[in-house]
């Protein structure tokens, strides 16, 4: 992979290309806008048997086949920005976006920015862009205790599911459970907005030069704002993209490791990475944090939750 220069430029070569490329029954559902006020606590997924994959859709999702999964807990929220708080307040833990990047020499990440006629690119390198300042200097995560956390690597993700007692889910593990054992377009069923109501965080209008917000939010919004999918999960599709423990099956473009990330964000809309389905999948650099990616954590049988 190649990187550029530190500063708010454009993140050149393959990681522009890489991004080019890509970009409820149970508990209650949330009404009127209301969030969830309190995390639930992870949900059990049962063993069963389910598809996994896509035949229609972006040619990476196929082919459907079938599979067996569940016999694990799984987070009912991303992990929040208070949780991964606690997680460092805990460990003194440093994630990568703080320490010098490759190739720039700063700490900082990935975040996204409006396009202009001067600099057509969506992804900026933001020298001192962290998990605690997700979009750069200026940014902060007051009253944002509940959102979730991002701009943390593969790595950052692995280290808190540790902590926390489990594990990053494998890509075949996310998909069972966020397909609930759905079979339709969306895990929601086939209209992406039944009887006129948005059913996950995604972008509105003609991505990247204009988001009207429709769903309520224009970035990330707090865990639990959309209705939960039939296992009880709440925000599997949208809002943020989730970390995998599966490597993404085609060969690195340029040597770093690539992990498989799922479901989609607030980034992805109906012209341009229409990714907020179960089967949809993306490849992303296990070292690069940006603004909208985070993960959740699965726990094996006999692990208990912690954190
Ligand atoms: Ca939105």
């Amino acid at each position: 992979m190649r990187r550029g220069q530190a500063g708010e430029r454009p993140w050149v070569g393959a990681l522009t290309l890489a991004f080019a490329l890509s970009a409820c029954a149970p508990p209650p559902a949330p009404e009127g806008g209301q969030c969830l006020s309190a995390a639930p606590a992870a949900v059990s997924i049962p063993r069963g048997e389910g598809v996994m994959g896509s035949d229609v859709a972006y040619p990476e999702e196929g082919p459907a086949r079938p599979v067996r999964s569940g016999g694990f807990s799984i987070d009912a929220l991303e992990v929040s920005n208070g949780a991964f708080a606690r997680f460092v307040a805990a460990t003194g833990y440093v994630t990568d976006a703080e320490r010098p990047q490759p190739g720039f020499g700063v700490p900082g990440a990935a975040v996204f920015t409006y396009p202009t006629p001067e600099n057509p690119s969506w992804w900026r390198f933001v020298e001192g862009a962290s998990w605690r300042a997700p979009e750069g200097p200026g940014s902060s995560l007051e009253g944002q205790e509940a959102l979730p956390v991002v701009q943390v690597s593969q790595r950052d993700a692995a280290a808190y599911a540790a902590w926390a007692g489990g594990r990053l889910p494998t890509e075949t593990e996310w998909e069972f459970a966020a397909r609930a054992g759905s079979t339709t377009r969306y895990v929601w069923g086939d209209a992406l907005a039944p009887e006129g109501v948005l059913q996950a965080n995604t972008w509105q209008g003609p991505f990247p030069v204009r988001n009207s917000g429709d769903d309520g939010y224009l970035s990330r919004a707090p865990g639990g704002c959309f209705p939960p999918n039939g296992f009880g999960l709440y925000d599997m599709i949208g809002n943020v993209w989730e970390w995998t423990s599966t490597p993404y099956d085609d060969p690195p473009a340029e040597g770093e490791v690539r992990f498989t990330i799922k479901g989609g964000s607030y980034l992805c809309a109906e012209n341009y990475c229409h990714r907020f389905r179960a089967s949809a999948r993306q490849a992303q650099e296990a070292g690069l944090p940006t603004n909208h990616i985070g993960f959740r954590v699965v726990y094996d049988a006999g692990q208990a939750r912690k954190g």
